[in-house]
């Protein structure tokens, strides 16, 4: 398969991710070809991933879980093998100066030179309790630009609100592998799926916007016993019958947030992930789950909130934050934060 830019009048569906992030840099005159690089770089570890994610299960069906496999390597569990397959590939061009990853405690350092101007925050392998059951599971990553290049990268650098980030997208490892991306409001945000008989993304899912309301929930009603009485009473509104306004919206919940957050994007509804009595911080993780989503959501339409305000505005703390997340259609979104401050 080839670029098929032509065959579909002005839309540049079949494009190529290569050739779509080269024109985003032709658009840029004063572009270095860096961000690009960084770009193409990911895309690149999206298909290394996606290599061992469709073998995970034989894997395991040849029984090579124990310290080594029959090559004498070291087998790593796929959370690690993910992470270390975006160090290596981010690391060989010099332009990210570190990474922080939700698989390490403390911030990778890939070069000392200074004109590395980019920072990378990433969850190499969300949803990791559903790898064994077969279901999606993905890769989540904010890029962010370096403030301080003179200085060696300290955690500090990546302590900054998420309005901040330079770009942001996800990659999901479901029934095809399709990643997601966007540089902000102004460029859009757009879907590619992965051809593997050619090893090639293509452009399938141009400039996604976010309907402005859904007919769909999802959150972990397990967790039903432990939520705040708002969330309580939002939850049995969102499932009360009321024929004019829409409800009750249908339950689904896959349990990995790129796949719940995916759908939510291109179907609308919401998705929520609420603070409870067993965390009251929220679980989710605010520098490499949830600004990345919150990022996308706004660039497409939606929104994203940790129950009583914008996501992208927190200011962050610590490396491993953790926060409430709420994406999902602008409508379905505001209605939830009217529950959370006492308007409903
Ligand atoms: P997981 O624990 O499987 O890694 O990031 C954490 C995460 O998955 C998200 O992908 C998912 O949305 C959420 O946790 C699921 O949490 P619950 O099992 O508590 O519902």
């Amino acid at each position: 398969m080839s670029d098929q830019s032509t065959a579909h009048g002005n839309s540049r569906i079949g494009i190529t991710l290569e050739t779509f992030i080269l024109e985003g840099m032709l658009g840029h005159p004063a572009a270095t070809g860096t961000f690009t690089s960084i770009l193409n770089q990911i895309s690149f570890a999206a298909k290394l991933i996606t290599s061992k994610v469709r073998r995970a299960g034989l894997v395991n069906v040849l029984g090579y879980t124990g310290a080594t496999n029959v090559q004498g390597e070291q087998v790593m569990k796929l959370d690690d093998e993910a992470n270390a397959a975006l160090i290596a590939v981010l690391g060989r061009r010099q332009h990210v100066a570190a990474v922080a990853s939700e698989e390490l405690e403390e911030i990778e350092l890939l070069t000392n030179d200074a004109r590395a101007r980019y920072l990378v925050v990433m969850d190499p392998l969300d949803g990791s309790s559903n790898i064994d059951v077969n279901i999606s599971i993905g890769t989540i990553f904010g890029i962010l630009r370096r403030t301080n290049p003179d200085k060696p990268v300290g955690p500090e650098d990546f302590l900054k609100p998420g309005v901040e980030l330079a770009a942001a997208g996800y990659i999901m490892y479901g029934s095809s592998t399709v990643v997601v991306l966007t540089t902000g409001k102004g460029s859009g945000v757009h879907g590619f799926t992965y051809d593997p008989t050619c090893g090639e993304f293509f452009l399938s899912h141009e400039n996604i916007k976010i309907p402005a309301k859904g007919s769909t929930y999802s959150i972990n009603e397990g967790n039903q016993a432990k939520w705040t009485d708002d969330v309580k009473r939002w939850a049995a509104w969102i499932k009360e019958e009321n024929k004019a306004e829409g409800r009750p919206y249908g339950g689904r919940y896959v349990g990995t947030l790129v796949a719940d957050a995916h759908r939510t994007l291109l179907k609308g509804g919401i998705f929520a992930y609420p603070s409870d009595k067993k965390s009251p911080e929220g679980k989710l993780r605010l520098l490499y789950e949830a600004n990345p989503f919150a990022f996308i959501f706004e660039a497409a339409g939606g929104k994203a909130s940790h129950g009583k305000g914008r996501i992208l505005d927190i200011q962050p703390t610590k490396l491993h934050q953790r926060t409430p997340l709420i994406l999902g259609s602008p409508a379905d979104v505001t209605a939830f934060e009217e529950f959370m401050t006492g308007k409903r």
